[in-house]
């Protein structure tokens, strides 16, 4: 009898065991992000659990309202958002939240205040909930600056503020990826015990990937940059295969599958959408924070992403993340043509 292989198995590293043991690390600690965490941890629980029943419980369709972007709003988005506002608030570690269903940024009232700021997206790729694709909960975390009142600066920060950041992926397992700042490390749960399990300890990007993702349905409205890296992938001339094209058109999964496989996902502006889609606070941060602690790189077409300082809460902002020489090739094109120009 294997009696290792028995103890590994009965030796689970929960995600509340593996933020315990983060938080021992730091002695001065009084718990307070821990506790926040567990509260995310749970509105991903009960997300999952949703998106799971959606089908079944008819939640899925149209609740008749159209959220900030004027994008129509699914059941679904509506009851994620209010699970994790609520889970948030009653944190009590909280002062400022911003969603990205919600137009203003929710001041949390004093009596329930804390000292963090959580940006999240609660449902994103909800245009794929109607056919059972994978979608996810994305969620970044500052501190707020000083002690002072809460303003809009406290989430108006850079990316690279972010104490942590991460996300939830409701697919074919359900699996939450998580930095706190000292790399990265993916918990699947495990439906019989209702618990996270560290299942994808200390990720790191591969160097250099063989899969580029983009809507290439843009192609047609796309800066000179991007569709020059696209014809490279398509058509290397180096004498190296070409990289194979995959995009689901939801960014959890996209960038997961990026994460674990490597790769470059690319969201570029293009003549329609001169900043992009992708939001910077919920979307752009929270997966280049994530990227980065995996040994991957981030970059905006001008500029590392983390290093963006948002004037707006739901600014938006061209993407390319993935594998580090990836996005180093995607970064010399943009300054080539950058230098063009001058
Ligand atoms: P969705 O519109 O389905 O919510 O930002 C939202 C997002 O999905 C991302 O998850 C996804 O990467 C992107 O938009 C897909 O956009 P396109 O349909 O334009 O490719």
């Amino acid at each position: 009898m294997d009696h290792e292989a028995d103890a590994h198995r009965t030796d689970l590293m929960t995600i509340t065991r593996f933020v315990l043991n983060e938080q021992s690390k730091h002695p001065e600690s009084r718990g307070d992000f821990s506790i926040l965490l567990s509260h995310i941890v749970l509105g991903c629980k009960f997300v999952c659990s949703a998106v799971n029943k959606a089908g079944l419980a008819k939640l899925i369709g149209l609740a008749g309202e159209t959220n900030v972007q004027g994008e129509e709003q699914k059941k679904l988005d509506v009851l994620s958002n209010d699970v994790f506002v609520k889970a948030l608030i009653s944190s009590g570690r909280t002062c400022i939240l911003v969603s990205e269903e919600d137009e203003e940024a929710i001041f949390v009232e004093p009596s329930k205040r804390g000292k963090y700021c959580v940006v999240f997206d609660p449902l994103d790729g909800s245009s794929n909930i109607d056919c059972g694709v994978s979608i996810g909960t994305i969620f970044g975390i500052y501190m707020m600056k000083d002690s002072h009142e809460p303003t809009l600066d406290d989430v108006l920060q850079p990316g690279n503020n972010m104490l942590a950041a991460g996300y939830c992926m409701y697919g074919s397992s359900c699996t939450l990826v998580l930095s706190t700042g000292s790399g990265v490390n993916g918990f699947t749960l495990d439906p019989s015990l209702g618990e996270f399990i560290l299942t994808h300890p200390d990720i790191k990007i591969p160097k250099k990937g063989k899969i580029y993702s983009v809507n290439e349905g843009n192609a047609k409205n796309w800066d000179g940059p991007t569709a020059k890296y696209v014809e490279k992938c398509k058509f290397p001339k180096d004498g190296s295969s070409p990289k194979s094209l995959r995009y689901i058109g939801s960014m959890v999964a996209d960038v997961h599958r990026t994460l674990l496989y490597g790769g470059i996902f690319m969201y570029p502006r293009d003549k329609k959408s001169p900043n992009g889609k992708l939001r910077v606070l919920y979307e752009v941060f929270p997966m280049s924070f994530l990227m980065e602690q995996a040994g991957g790189q981030s970059f905006t077409g001008k500029q590392r992403a983390l290093d963006l300082v948002p004037k707006k809460i739901h600014e938006r902002s061209p993407i390319f993340l993935g594998s580090y020489d990836d996005v180093e090739e995607i970064k010399a094109l943009f300054y080539a043509a950058e230098e063009k120009k001058e």
